[in-house]
């Protein structure tokens, strides 16, 4: 069992290194970075938002069988700083997407028993698609889970150094064994930073156990993506500290709090 007491603070050095990894691989993690109790608080507070989820998707669940994709209210404990701008993982994702970049979702992905392999997908269109040339990071998924991930509760699975190919050259790639996919085992308090263009997919989860996967997502200053949108209350702006303030001066504000919480994106196409 991890108990993590005090906050994972990286040095320059440190958050260089999973800078590198990042733009080398696709992926880092940063092994208990958020503490347990906040994770299981989060988890707790999340479990009627999935039931609303499961039962207005009814049948036809917006990531594939059993797997529903749930937009976070930008309040309350969601909106705790420690989470959204915490200092080690801004310390990597400042390396990545600049110092001048927006948190542009704040959202979850949840398999439940019965879900299935998903089809191998990176989760942005690419910027110069007809190139065949990749470019350094503009679009990161922070993500981190609810619940311990063990391979029964259906692991996501990227392939490395996919996020620098052609998709069919990432697919050639898994196929022949030369990046295979590698399964992500976190626990709680654990964080993925990963570059979404690396083609990756959810595998089942075989337990009663809901696996929800918290993604925060993080861009360029000048990306724009329209089909995700983090809708703030200006009562939780004005609690912010100045960096996530920054972060999220594009974002849509709102004098009145339940209009904020009302959910604007309609995030079905997921998979490039
Ligand atoms: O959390 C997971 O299992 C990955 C889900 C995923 O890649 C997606 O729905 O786009």
């Amino acid at each position: 069992m991890s108990l993590t007491l005090k906050p994972l603070t990286l040095t320059a050095e440190a958050a260089d290194a999973h800078a590198d990894e990042v733009r080398r691989t696709s992926c880092t993690v940063l092994r208990g970075c958020f503490p347990v109790e906040t994770i299981e608080a989060w988890n707790e507070a999340f479990q009627p938002l999935l039931r609303r989820a499961i039962a207005e998707d009814g049948r036809n669940p917006n990531r594939g069988a059993a797997r529903h994709y749930v937009t976070l209210p930008f309040h309350g404990l969601f909106a705790d700083a420690r989470i959204i701008d915490n200092d080690a993982v801004m310390a990597v994702v400042e390396r990545l997407v600049g110092t001048d970049g927006v948190l542009c979702q704040l959202a979850s992905d949840t398999p439940l028993k019965g879900s299935d392999y998903q089809g191998l997908h990176r989760d942005t269109q690419l910027l110069f698609p007809e190139t065949g040339v990749e470019t350094p990071p503009y679009q990161l998924a922070v993500n981190f889970p609810l619940v311990d991930v063990t391979p029964e509760r259906g692991p996501m699975e990227y392939a490395p150094g996919t996020h620098m190919t052609s998709k069919a050259e990432g697919l050639r790639r898994i196929e022949s064994g030369e990046a295979p996919l590698l399964p992500v085992f976190l626990n709680r308090g654990d964080v993925m930073i990963r570059d979404v263009r690396h083609i990756h997919r959810g595998t089942p989860n075989l337990t009663d156990t809901p696996r929800p996967m918290v993604v925060i997502g993080y861009s360029r200053r000048w990306l724009f993506r329209p089909e995700v949108q983090t809708r703030v209350p200006r009562e939780t702006l004005d609690g912010l500290p100045e960096r996530a303030r920054r972060w999220l001066r594009f974002n849509p504000v709102f004098d009145r709090t339940e209009e904020a919480l009302q959910t604007a994106e309609t995030y079905r196409a997921f998979a490039y």
